[in-house]
């Protein structure tokens, strides 16, 4: 086998996006560094044209959107081991990474995480009305996780695949907060599988300082 590639993110050290990024990385063997680059700053609006982070080199190539990148670095150099072949387990997988994008990130970075992050490094008043509003369908959407994950040991079935680490790195900074971990106490089977899934070496090495 040849060497293993570099990977160089560009990216907020604290990101959920970033993370999975770096946890693909992780399961594949390839080493990575990050340069802490905010999403907004012209440099990374030159690298992403729609100013998110992560983007990243590898290979020569310089890419953004994670799910294109989580693809790549598997397909090259993991031989597509996050990625099952049959069609039916693949469109299941496809469709938690697409759940975990459109509905759940959304509603939990607006509603619960950003309101955390922004009071603990920014250190602004807590949005407590922002919380409260969103609670509701932050616990709607953990229910439509934790039904899923109640009968499957991972999302797509039997095998961790990339829709695990989607899930796991969207869903996990809801566990950080006081209101998440309340929430997620109530749900035994989606506390269970964050406890098991969180302990594979590629996201402890991953881990928020939150975390540690
Ligand atoms: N579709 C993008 C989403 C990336 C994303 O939303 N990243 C967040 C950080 S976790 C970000 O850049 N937020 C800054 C902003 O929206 O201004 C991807 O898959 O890479």
């Amino acid at each position: 086998m040849g060497k293993k590639p570099h990977l160089h993110i560009h990216g907020t050290v604290i990101s959920t996006y970033t993370r999975i990024v770096q946890t693909v990385a992780e399961e594949a063997g390839v080493s990575w560094g990050i340069t802490a680059t905010p999403a907004q700053s012209p440099e990374n609006l030159r690298r992403h044209p729609f100013g998110k982070v992560p983007t990243v080199e590898i290979d020569g190539l310089n890419l953004f959107e994670s799910v294109a990148i989580a693809q790549y670095i598997d397909n090259a150099h993991h031989g597509g081991a996050l990625q099952p072949d049959d069609a039916k387990t693949r469109v299941e997988m496809d469709r938690w990474i697409a759940i975990a994008n459109n509905y759940l990130f959304p509603v939990f970075e607006h509603g619960l995480i950003m309101p955390y992050l922004a009071h603990h490094h920014l250190h602004t008043p807590l949005r407590s009305d922002i919380i409260e509003a969103a609670l509701p369908e932050i616990a709607h959407h953990l229910g439509v996780v934790c039904e899923r994950i109640e009968h499957s040991p991972h999302f797509a079935g039997p095998d961790f695949t990339l829709a695990d680490i989607f899930v796991y790195c969207v869903t996990r900074p809801v566990q950080l907060t006081p209101e998440g971990d309340n929430l997620i106490g109530q749900l035994l089977p989606l506390r269970h599988w964050l406890n098991r899934i969180g302990k594979r070496d590629s996201l402890v090495a991953t881990r928020w300082p939150a975390e540690k």
